[in-house]
């Protein structure tokens, strides 16, 4: 009776890894959540102009849906102001905006 016990844990330990395997090709399917739409996204913006000794960049940008803003042109604060070193007027760019103490503000800039 022991010896069979013994080889049917053998088989369930075997059998696992299959288990595993359907369950993982499952999840590949899953959707993001609703709250991800609440969470900063990058968006596609141009510099119209830098100020980097205010640490403010004016930028065209598209609809900004984590602070519920349309497309427009506006100046915003830079959170990494030194990083306006490495931009230009006039450059395509995808920027992650949040809020930092309740103002709109640039937390991610990258070239396109
Ligand atoms: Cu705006």
């Amino acid at each position: 009776m022991k010896r069979i016990k013994a080889l049917a844990l053998t088989l369930a330990i075997v059998a696992a890894p299959a288990a595993f395997a359907a369950g993982s090709m499952d999840g590949m399917d899953m959707k993001p959540s609703a709250a991800s739409q609440q969470a900063p996204r990058p968006v596609a913006a141009e510099i119209k102009k830098i100020d980097a000794k205010a640490g403010k960049v004016t930028l065209k940008h598209g609809p900004i849906e984590n602070l519920g803003m349309s497309a427009m042109t506006m100046a915003f604060p830079v959170k990494d102001r030194a990083s306006l070193t490495n931009f230009k007027e006039g450059e395509s760019v995808s920027v992650t905006f949040d809020k930092v103490d309740g103002k709109p503000t640039v937390v991610d800039m990258q070239r396109k």
